[in-house]
């Protein structure tokens, strides 16, 4: 039996009188569960990423029509996530959940979402979700948390309650405490709309899938060679011309700067930073075509719609080349409210090594005189890292590099992370330059031991790539993404620590009704055993 549940009276007490007092449990915060053993109790335990701590009384809320969503204080950022909860609970249950201002709990029934007076060692995502049979509570010192924590009351309630139709309740989830905060601050998905290009809508709907699993970065690689996939003002053809191609034979097409806005907007509701790449000096043949000028040679090649990587450079020995730099990094930073631009860096063969390290040292300058940081792949820490600027492992040990230089790291590590790596020989869509990252081999790893010399405090956080060179719908996204961005959130938020396969190959399966019910075309791993 789950020793759980073998719990003394004042440890059943606790998590009630805690939450009753809502800032003042720091110290008597739950200490001992851990996700070496999570509850056996049903949709108490089924959360992914698993939340740091876990205590079940036994009970059970039930939502009924007339409940409202009181948000304390009613700042416009709380009320947006309180919407945002009515939003996702309204189609199935057909309620009408009203969202309103609240000072204090509200009477019976209700949901109460608060940041007043809460304990600030949750942190800026961390929450503190006490559900009772009278009401759910969820507390946390600042709005982000606030909705990592709705979150796990969607995943609390049954599955049906993602169907954006009418379904049959009872809408019924167990009671308990959960507190619970993430491991790392960055926790991303990349979608690369260069290679494809997404509409916005298809943005839109990624960056959804990424925030039930409390992912908090959403990264954007918006050129490469195969297409220039944001208007630059100062730079029209980017996208008339070089946005015009994609790999194969279709149209291409790019986001006009207020589409990018949308998104980022869409994204910040999701308390989510989009992070966009323009990837420099090399994988630019999209540039290349639409500028002579942009070419050592003053001959501009044609468009590129093949798959091949590190053929193309940016001409690093003319003055124009940083005027480019410079114009598009700005316009970037003006409209991204985001601390970070990508530079790329990566795959630059075209270039000699000294040049490499110019162009990376005045790219870095350019992103930082608007106010930003960099973030590079690993190859930027060849160059002079500014203070802040961020190296993203994928697949050489030149991240040690920028650790040594004093750089954070994001890793990436293309043989654990690629969701465009296929799961098995058999997998249709993909490449397999990585290997193959099977569903128990996306969730068996640690960032904190994978590469020597870059340990967990080095470590920002983690982000999974899906480039698109053979992805070319949404249902492709989906299939390659999950389930293994389930797998890689709990990675990049739950402790390390009594992790295993068994128990949350079990949790993974409970969350296939869930994703059939938001309507993802995910991969049924044999593996897993899906409900
Ligand atoms: C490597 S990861 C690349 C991409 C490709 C990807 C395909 C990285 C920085 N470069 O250009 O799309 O492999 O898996």
């Amino acid at each position: 039996m789950n020793e759980r549940r073998l719990k003394t009276l004042p440890q059943l007490l606790t998590p009630l009188l805690c939450a009753l007092a809502l800032g003042s449990c720091t110290s008597t915060a739950p200490t001992e569960t851990s996700p070496a053993t999570p509850p056996s109790n049903g949709a108490f335990g089924n959360i992914i990423p698993m939340p740091d701590s876990i205590q079940s009384s036994g009970g059970s809320f039930r939502l009924t029509n007339g409940a409202g969503i009181f948000v304390e204080p009613g700042t416009a950022e709380n009320t947006s996530i309180g919407d945002y909860l009515a939003e996702k609970l309204r189609p199935a249950t057909g309620f009408t959940l009203e969202v309103s201002p609240a000072a204090g709990p509200p009477p019976i029934g209700n949901i109460y979402l608060t940041t007043t007076g809460v304990d600030q060692t949750l942190g800026d995502e961390g929450y503190l979700l006490t559900v009772s049979n009278d009401r759910i509570t969820l507390a946390a010192s600042q709005p982000a948390g606030l909705f990592r924590g709705v979150q796990t009351i969607r995943q609390l309630m049954p599955p049906a309650i993602e169907y954006s139709s009418l379904q049959q309740g009872p809408w019924k989830m167990a009671t308990g405490v959960i507190r619970d905060k993430p491991r790392f601050p960055w926790r991303g998905a990349m979608l690369d709309v260069a290679r494809h290009f997404f509409s916005v809508h298809d943005v839109e709907r990624f960056i959804d899938l990424a925030a039930y699993y409390k992912l908090n970065r959403v990264h954007l690689h918006l050129a490469d060679d195969q297409g220039w996939r944001i208007v630059i003002n100062a730079w029209p053809k980017l996208t008339s011309i070089g946005g015009s191609t994609q790999v194969g034979e279709g149209p291409g097409g790019f986001y006009t700067q207020a589409d990018y806005g949308d998104i980022v907007d869409y994204a910040q509701r999701r308390h989510i930073i989009i992070i966009p790449e323009i990837d420099m000096p090399g994988h630019t043949t999209a540039a290349l075509a639409s500028y002579a000028e942009l070419n050592c040679s003053g001959i501009a090649p044609p468009l590129y719609t093949g798959i091949g990587v590190g053929f193309s450079a940016l001409c690093a020995g003319k003055d124009i080349t940083y005027t480019f730099v410079d114009d598009v990094i700005r316009e970037l930073a003006a409209l991204t409210p985001g601390p970070y631009l990508h530079i790329g860096g990566d795959e630059a063969n075209a270039m000699s090594a000294a040049e490499y390290a110019t162009f990376i040292d005045r790219a870095q300058a350019s992103v930082q005189s608007y106010g930003k940081k960099t973030l590079g792949w690993e190859e930027i820490a060849q160059g002079h890292l500014l203070p802040g600027s961020v190296v993203q492992h994928w697949n050489s040990a030149l991240a040690q590099q920028g650790v040594q230089q004093g750089a954070h790291v994001i890793m990436s590590p293309a043989g654990k992370t690629y969701f465009d790596m296929k799961y098995t020989s058999s997998t249709a869509l993909g490449q397999n330059w990585a290997g193959y990252i099977e569903v128990k081999d996306a969730y068996s790893w640690d960032p904190a031991s994978q590469l020597g010399g870059v340990s967990e405090s080095d470590i920002l956080g983690v982000e999974a790539p899906l480039w698109t060179e053979t992805i070319q719908t949404m249902a492709d996204i989906e299939y390659m993404t999950f389930p293994r961005l389930a797998c890689f959130a709990e990675i990049g938020w739950s402790r390390s620590t009594g992790r295993s396969w068994d128990e949350y190959r079990a949790r993974l399966g409970s969350h296939g009704p869930r994703l059939r019910a938001m309507g993802v075309n995910f991969y049924q791993s044999p593996q897993v055993p899906w409900e």
